[in-house]
């Protein structure tokens, strides 16, 4: 699986917005292949967790709150390149430069509140999936 999957989580800004379907539907329309999925809420801990790369920036405290605030979908992806072209399509992290037509350019709030999530590399996508589900709850 390993350079064929990645791990999106839709963030608690484009939950509480009513974005999931259409963000869902984006996604399986750019040819992704939802082989996992679930709506969960990260305690405050598991977001420290999952962001602890970020420790040490100045929006670490201010991530982790926004992120443990309410409902997130977390999903996993199959598709050839899935972590490069899911990043394309989910475009930059600050959505102000985020192409039109991705998703953070459509339904991004802020730089902080960007709608959606995309692992950044082979190894930390099968990481982060494992952070989200069991064996038994992915289906290749
Ligand atoms: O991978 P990606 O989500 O595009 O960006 P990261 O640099 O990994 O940052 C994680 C997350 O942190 C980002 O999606 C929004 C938030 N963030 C922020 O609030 N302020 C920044 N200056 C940079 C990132
Ligand atoms: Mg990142």
């Amino acid at each position: 699986m390993f350079g064929k999957i990645t791990l999106s989580i839709i963030k608690p800004d484009a939950v509480q917005k009513g974005y999931v379907s259409p963000i869902l539907y984006k996604i399986v329309h750019a040819g992704f292949h939802i082989i996992a999925i679930k709506i969960t809420e990260l305690s405050k801990k598991s977001a420290t967790k999952f962001y602890a790369e970020h420790k040490k920036k100045l929006f670490f405290e201010s991530l982790v709150k926004f992120m443990s605030s309410g409902p997130i979908v977390s999903v996993i992806l199959k598709k050839e390149n899935a972590v490069k072209d899911f990043r394309i399509l989910i475009g930059e992290t600050n959505p102000v430069h985020a192409k039109k037509g991705t998703i953070r350019n459509l339904y991004a709030t802020s730089l902080e509140k960007n709608a959606i999530h995309g692992s950044d590399s082979n190894q930390n996508a099968i990481k982060e999936c494992l952070f989200y589900f069991s064996n038994r709850e992915i289906f290749f």
